[in-house]
C-alpha cells in the first residue's frame, strides 16, 4: 500500500465528495442567532432550511506539520436581506492559516480580526483566497447557484466558534437593489482581550 493515494479525495465539481471522512450539515437552527434579522429568521426556521455542508478529508495524518482539507457548499438563499452564510470561526490555535480555493457559483470570504477590523473578497470558481493566522473567516453565498470552495488548513487549527458566537461578526453583506453590499455590523460588540483588560 502506497502513502500518498489513501490521503487523496475526490472532489466532485458540485463541491461534493463522496468519499468524505465526516459530512456537517448546517441548517438554519444550527445558525441561530447568527443573522441580523431575528423575525426573519423565526419565521423561516419552520422549514429549517439547509444552508451548507461541509465535507471533510479528515482522516488524515495529525501530526505536526499535517493539512487537513474540506469542501464547503453552501446554498443560495437569504434571512431577511443577508444571505445566507457559515457560522464562522477563529481558529483554536488562531495563529493557523488557511487557503480557500473557489469551485463554483459567487460568494465572499469576510475576515475580521480580535479587535474587529474587517475585510471582504469577492470569490467565484478559480479564486485563491489566503486567511491569514490570527484572522476570523465567514463565507457568505451573494449569488442564485451554491457557492463551492475547497479549504487547506493545518491539521492542528481546530476552531474556536464561541466568538463569533458571543461577539457577532464586523460586518455583515445584505442585498441591496445595487446587488451584495457590505456593512458594518451594528450589533458587534468585541470581547476586550485579556491583554486589554
Ligand atoms: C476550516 C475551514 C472551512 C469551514 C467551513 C464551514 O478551517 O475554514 O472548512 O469549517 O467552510 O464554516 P464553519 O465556520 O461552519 O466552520
Ligand atoms: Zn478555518
Amino acid at each position: 500500500m502506497t502513502y500518498v493515494e489513501p490521503l487523496a479525495r475526490q472532489v466532485r465539481q458540485d463541491g461534493t465528495m463522496p468519499s468524505a471522512d465526516a459530512v456537517q450539515e448546517r441548517r438554519l437552527r444550527d445558525l441561530a442567532g447568527l443573522f441580523a434579522d431575528r423575525d426573519a429568521e423565526a419565521r423561516l426556521l419552520a422549514h429549517d432550511p439547509l444552508v451548507y455542508r461541509v465535507f471533510e478529508a479528515a482522516a488524515l495524518p495529525k501530526e505536526d506539520g499535517h493539512l487537513l482539507f474540506s469542501t464547503t457548499v453552501i446554498e443560495s438563499g437569504r434571512v431577511g436581506d443577508e444571505y445566507f452564510m457559515t457560522k464562522g470561526h477563529f481558529h483554536a490555535r488562531a495563529d493557523r492559516a488557511e487557503l480557500y480555493y473557489g469551485l463554483g457559483g459567487r460568494g465572499m470570504l469576510l475576515l475580521q480580526t480580535p479587535e474587529g477590523r474587517y475585510e471582504a473578497l469577492d470569490m467565484v470558481a478559480g479564486t485563491a483566497a489566503y486567511v491569514p493566522p490570527y484572522w476570523g473567516h465567514r463565507t457568505v453565498n451573494t449569488g442564485e447557484e451554491p457557492f463551492v470552495f475547497l479549504a487547506a488548513y493545518p491539521a492542528d487549527a481546530g476552531y474556536d466558534y464561541g466568538t463569533i458566537a458571543r461577539d457577532g461578526f464586523a460586518a455583515l453583506v445584505v442585498a441591496s437593489p445595487d446587488g451584495p453590499r457590505l456593512i458594518a455590523n451594528p450589533a458587534y460588540r468585541p470581547t476586550p482581550s485579556d491583554d486589554a483588560r
